[in-house]
């Protein structure tokens, strides 16, 4: 009498009506059993393979945590589940976009787990982002400076990511898949050619994630124009920006949003120079985002 084989997998990435669950050591193609069930990349799953049947996804385990975005319509959408850092991907070339940088360290200050910024492509001139990541690092966001075309750097980013999950987050073109591949040449992620078109069959679709070492996972994640973390408590976005944050309890007014109310000492910071122009502006389009996606 044979055993239907049955155990409890991780999802390695999610596709519409399907997933690659890795069962023990195995990848395993399964498709989802039922219309609403929805799984994402770092799930925990049970699967079972039924007798004339494709191995099938049955149920997901509750989420320790989760990256989510909003969507056009305000409204929360996962992108990777059961993870411990956010590493968003910043190089010279493509030139960066700050405000995404700082709503993906948002999104980690929000849903509490560890934010690291790394900078890629180390054989470019760095001058034009020099001063934003130094700021970055003096508010306290860890930096790690690498280059996959000269290998810099790497195998200390291999240590620092050495325990748990992490995602990888950024614009397109950044070099977060070939990143993976530095750090799991089995991996073969495809990478695309800055040159090439971006729409183009190189750049990464879907989540995926792969195991790197014997205690940490890293997901590569697909390229992004704009992110925006949903905000959960109402003080969502003031949540996400640790030098506004700390100041706030200086302010007159307890909810004080730090946009025109007389005794505002962030407001006050800003026009010193203590608090970065840039960030405040960051915080206040991201402020203004939740306000027009609020429940009435
Ligand atoms: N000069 C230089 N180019 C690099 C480096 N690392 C990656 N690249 C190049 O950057 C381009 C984009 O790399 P990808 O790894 O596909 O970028 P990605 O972030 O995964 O992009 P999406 O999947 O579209 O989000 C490729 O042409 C890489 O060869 C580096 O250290 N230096
Ligand atoms: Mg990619
Ligand atoms: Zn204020």
């Amino acid at each position: 009498m044979s055993e239907t084989p049955s155990g409890i997998g991780v999802v390695l990435a999610a596709y519409g009506r399907g997933a690659l669950v890795l069962a023990g050591d195995e990848p395993v193609h399964c498709a989802l059993a039922g219309r609403k069930l929805r799984v994402v990349c770092g799930d925990e799953v049970e699967w079972r393979r039924d007798a004339n049947a494709p191995p099938t996804v049955h149920s997901v385990a509750p989420r320790r945590n989760g990256l989510e975005r909003i969507d056009a319509r305000g409204r929360a959408e996962p992108v990777a589940a059961n993870i411990d850092r956010l590493a968003i991907v910043v190089a010279p070339r493509p030139e960066p976009d700050w405000f995404v940088v700082d709503r993906y360290w948002a999104a980690a200050l929000q849903v509490a787990i560890d934010g690291l910024l790394i900078v890629n492509k180390g054989d470019l001139d760095g001058t034009s982002i020099a001063d934003e990541i130094a700021n970055y690092r003096r508010l306290g966001l860890a930096v790690a400076e690498v280059g996959c075309r000269t290998g810099a750097g790497i195998e200390d980013l291999r240590v620092r990511l050495a325990a748990g999950a992490t995602v990888l987050v950024g614009q397109s073109g950044v070099g977060k898949s070939t990143l993976v591949n530095s750090l799991v040449p089995a991996a073969d992620a495809q990478t695309a050619e800055l040159t090439r078109d971006r729409e183009g069959r190189h750049t990464t679709t879907t989540a995926r994630r792969y195991r790197l070492g014997a205690d940490a996972a890293i997901v590569d994640a697909p390229g992004v124009r704009d992110f925006a973390p949903p905000a959960r408590i109402a003080r969502a976005a003031e949540r996400g920006f640790v030098e506004i944050g700390a100041l706030s309890v200086q302010c007159r007014f307890g909810d004080c949003q730090h946009l025109r109310e007389p005794g505002c000492a962030v407001r006050a910071a800003v026009d010193t120079g203590t608090i970065s122009a840039r960030r405040y502006e960051s915080y206040r389009r991201l402020l203004r985002l939740y306000v027009r996606f609020a429940t009435r």
